[in-house]
């Protein structure tokens, strides 16, 4: 073979010399990418990573397929993350005091849950100053099961690993007493749904099978809205059981998440259907405003009980909270959701949001109720809305809700800020603009006397839960605007916790937050505390890719769950 010859061979041997550097390079390339993209996947068992991410179900059991699934508008901020190893863009200095701010709410939650376990384990709830174990929630260990993705999410495995060995001996067929079926949906079985999805855990999927079936025929009413305490031992033994009660807004209206996500998991279409009715109900139930749900109802008739009781508070929060969490949770494909949730807010913004008194102050809002006729009264509960309407905002699209949602945020961290302690009262009574001060309202102003009433106030109840309202919308306000300072103000109300409520095995609510004297803690740390403040400060402390509002919906106590998506 000539020379010349030779050269077309030489030629192709260069050509696949390169396609190869340029295969092998784009393999590689690949390799980093993901590795950077999820470093967790080189430490974590296999599980972990199939069930963070698993197959999108688009039905709500095998026969409700769901056809108009979309991705919805993005809710979280468009925070910076580098192109290639897809990490959040900080400063070094930025990164240090983020992860020791995050830190130390985890060394919190250690220290709560330490002293549960040594003094309370398989109790419900752990008395924080007297070391003893209280029973609220039929005594199955409610602190365990509603800290349980709390645990995952701060990456304390072990801890997890035997919490979910006693949820594996609970018996969710049987109950002592008669239990709430409100309080036992949002915290076990959205408990339990959450870290099922987290972890992939098949025994908390089937856990949750039990409890979600042994709760079914408590919405065996007339109407199928769901007793609010139902006996599940005599339940599934005695067609005829029937508890004597009143519907509560709340209790009825907070389940849809958890029975959703049970149907879509396990194909069961019936856990759909049971809550599809409840919201049914209440929509075509009278209501004399549009879009605001008197606070009680009958499950007899379905007929609302009183119409000039309306809050966004007690009894009735969660019910708004889940209208369009249910709409996010489906990707858009139910649209009744949507529509009760605008008119709800629409009026809202017309009958219950109020400008206040607060000297230098012009900026806050107020969100009051109807107790027959206008109440200036605004409880900590309520604190969750400046977090439901951002994400309602940004997902449908209605700038003025941001905007208030921003005020009433401010309106709640300034309930905090203005006490002695650094933490936000039970509820409080505010003074309206424009609204002259009458005697009545004068009298009550000064007989707080054991109290050092904030600006713009005439009464407030001092107690502390250890509720988790305000943190919760600083987070969500947080991923929805970027703004830093809602980590800073996160920050106060946790070092303020640390001071007053903190307790030798665990942490205390207190009994007034704005006393003059003596700061008196009062015994009490709810599992919401765990599940809910703990998770909702350590997570304004995560890179916002840490469950992103995006990929997931959280339930009334803080259980992430996966949206669906198209
Ligand atoms: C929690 O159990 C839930 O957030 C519920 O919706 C309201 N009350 C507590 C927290 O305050």
């Amino acid at each position: 073979m000539n020379s010349l010859s030779k050269a077309p061979w030489k030629l192709n041997r260069l050509f696949i010399s390169i396609f190869l550097i340029v295969v092998i390079l784009l393999v590689t390339y690949q390799v980093f990418f993901i590795v950077n993209q999820y470093p967790d996947i080189l430490n974590k068992p296999k599980e972990w990573w199939n069930h963070a991410y698993p197959p999108r179900l688009n039905r709500l059991g095998n026969d409700v397929v769901l056809k108009n699934v979309t991705s919805l508008k993005k809710i979280q901020y468009d925070f910076p993350y580098s192109s290639f190893r897809r990490e959040f863009i900080e400063t070094p200095e930025e990164r240090e005091l983020r992860e020791s701010r995050r830190e130390s709410i985890k060394q919190g939650f250690l220290h709560a849950w330490n002293g549960y376990v040594k003094y309370a384990w398989g109790a419900d709830e752990i008395l924080p100053i007297s070391n003893l174990p209280r029973n609220s929630y039929n005594g199955w260990g409610a602190s365990i099961v509603d800290a349980l993705d709390t645990m995952w999410i701060m990456d304390l495995k072990e801890e997890f690993k035997n919490a979910t060995e006693h949820i594996s001996h609970i018996n969710f067929n049987s109950s002592v007493i008669p239990i709430s079926i409100f309080e036992t949906t949002i915290r076990y079985l959205g408990g339990m749904l959450s870290a099922y999805e987290l972890s992939g855990d098949e025994m908390l999927l089937e856990k949750a099978k039990q409890l979600g079936e042994a709760m079914i025929p408590c919405f065996n009413s007339p109407t199928g809205l769901p007793y609010n305490n139902w006996n599940l031992t005599r339940g599934l033994i005695d067609g005829t059981y029937k508890p004597y009660s009143t519907g509560i807004l709340a209790q009825v209206g907070t389940l849809h998440l958890e029975y959703m996500k049970l149907a879509q998991l396990t194909g069961n279409s019936t856990f759909f259907y049971k809550v599809q009715n409840v919201t049914d109900v209440l929509d075509k139930a009278v209501k004399k405003i549009p879009g605001l749900y008197p606070t009680f109802i009958s499950q007899e008739t379905g007929r609302f009980l009183n119409y000039d009781v309306v809050s966004f508070g007690a009894n009735a929060d969660s019910f708004y909270e889940y209208l369009i969490k249910q709409y996010l949770f489906v990707g858009g494909a139910i649209d009744q959701y949507r529509r009760m949730y605008e008119e709800s807010i629409d009026s809202m913004h017309e009958y219950l949001i109020k400008e206040g008194q607060v000297k230098n102050r012009p900026d806050l809002l107020f969100l009051g109720e109807i107790y027959h006729g206008f109440l200036p009264r605004m409880e900590h509960l309520s604190c969750f809305v400046p977090g439901m309407l951002a994400i309602g905002s940004k997902t449908l699209n209605r700038p003025k809700d941001l905007e208030v949602a921003i005020k009433l945020g401010e309106t709640c961290y300034w309930a905090y800020n203005s006490t002695t302690t650094g933490i936000g009262p039970e509820d409080f009574y505010f003074l309206q603009k424009n609204v002259t001060v009458d005697e009545k309202t004068r009298w009550m102003q000064k007989n707080q006397k054991d109290t050092v009433l904030p600006d713009g106030i005439y009464k407030l109840n001092g107690n502390y839960l250890l509720r988790p309202e305000t943190v919760e919308s600083l987070f969500i306000l947080y991923r929805v605007t970027g703004d830093k300072s809602y980590q800073e103000k996160g920050w106060k109300i946790w070092k303020a916790i640390e001071k007053w409520c903190k307790t030798e095995s665990a942490y205390s609510g207190l009994y007034n937050v704005a006393s003059n004297k003596e700061i008196v803690q009062n015994n009490n740390m709810e599992s919401f505390f765990l599940a809910e403040t703990l998770k909702y400060l350590y997570l304004l402390f995560s890179t916002p890719d840490v469950i992103s509002l995006d990929d997931y919906v959280f339930n009334t106590e803080a259980h992430p769950l996966l949206r669906m998506k198209p």
